[in-house]
């Protein structure tokens, strides 16, 4: 009954998730959207993936954020409106919010319905003085940020976590160009940003011992099994991640083992032998390359916080007043 309904009723969501991965694997390279990783069961494996020894960039933004958010937090100014792109679970938003001036308004972005709300309850427990106005909304796509209750100073977009890093160069350069034109001139961006290394810390780092991030691959098909209709074996995929040093980054596939016809929503898929899905880009930046990127869409780096190491970094961006022309 359940599913007759479902199937009978117009869904939005499921039908651009159909259309997308209808599209993706349609391809000659077939890919998914890696968007699609964070239903309820995939934010909970990214949120183990994000405790494993392997996966070092959680634990080491975290320790940049510990010893810098007192100095970030003066760069980003009193009453300020901030604005979060794919906030999960607000962990590192905490470390800022902590240390900020009489913050006007946070407004945490995230496609994860659920996990979105609960994190906003829990802020609004924890920060009463904080105007907490979460948006379910996909931040790569254009949305209408709700009016703060007090007016800010300012706006700031917070992007951790390097996810910037699963855009191409152009879908970068867009998505800065987006925050540029919604915090304007004098507005701030702080952001996450990876950093090249070893090829093997990195390959270590996306497909590790205990198997998390093999499983968290694997639910994109499990999910496309729940919600479209689609009847993938996931006993017949593997998980593989490489580096690919011509495009600066890490990919993750899912490999057919065998050859095999797969159905999703009454569509055939046909897989070789050792065909694959692409399923995540991972692109790893050194910091010339990603100021070089960031000035193309109209900001300035002014800060680079890294660890000891230098595996990770926070960078703080502006928009400039008055901007330049390019040359
Ligand atoms: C959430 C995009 C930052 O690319 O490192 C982790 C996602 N994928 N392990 C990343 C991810 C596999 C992650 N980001």
């Amino acid at each position: 009954m359940a599913a007759i309904l479902s199937r009978g009723l117009p869904d939005p969501e499921r039908e651009r998730f159909l259309a997308d991965a209808l599209a993706g694997l349609r391809q000659p390279s077939k890919t998914l959207p890696c968007k699609y990783f964070y239903d309820a069961e995939g934010s909970k494996l990214f949120d183990q993936i994000c405790t494993l020894p392997e996966y070092y960039p959680t634990r080491t933004e975290l320790g940049i954020l510990r010893a810098h958010a007192a100095e970030m937090a003066r760069c980003l100014g009193p009453e300020l409106l901030l604005i979060e792109y794919g906030s999960g679970s607000s962990v590192k938003t905490r470390l800022l919010l902590d240390r900020l001036a009489r913050p006007s308004a946070y407004v945490p972005v995230d496609i994860s319905r659920e996990h979105l709300f609960e994190t906003a309850l829990a802020l609004r427990l924890d920060y009463p003085q904080l105007a907490v106005l979460p948006v379910c909304a996909d931040f790569s796509a254009p949305f209408a940020p709700p009016r703060a209750l007090r007016p800010a100073l300012r706006r700031a977009v917070y992007f951790p976590g390097s996810t910037i890093g699963n855009f191409s160069e152009a879908g970068a350069v867009a998505l800065m160009a987006g925050v540029a034109r919604l915090v304007g001139p004098g507005g701030a961006f702080l952001v996450g940003v990876d950093l090249k290394k070893d090829p093997r810390v990195l390959e270590r780092a996306y497909d590790d011992a205990a198997g998390v991030t093999a499983a968290f691959d694997r639910n994109l098909l499990a999910r496309m099994n729940r919600e479209l209709d689609a009847d993938f074996d996931l006993r017949r995929f593997s998980h593989r991640a490489v580096w690919v040093p011509a495009a600066s980054r890490i990919e993750m596939h899912l490999v057919s083992d065998v050859e095999q016809v797969v159905h999703l929503d009454g569509v055939e898929i046909h897989f070789a032998r050792g065909e694959s899905i692409c399923t995540e880009h991972s692109h790893k930046y050194t910091r010339t390359g990603f100021a070089r990127l960031a000035r193309r869409a109209g900001l300035a780096v002014r800060r680079v916080w890294t660890d000891r190491a230098a595996r990770f970094s926070v960078q703080y961006l502006e928009v400039p007043r008055r901007p330049r022309r390019a040359q």
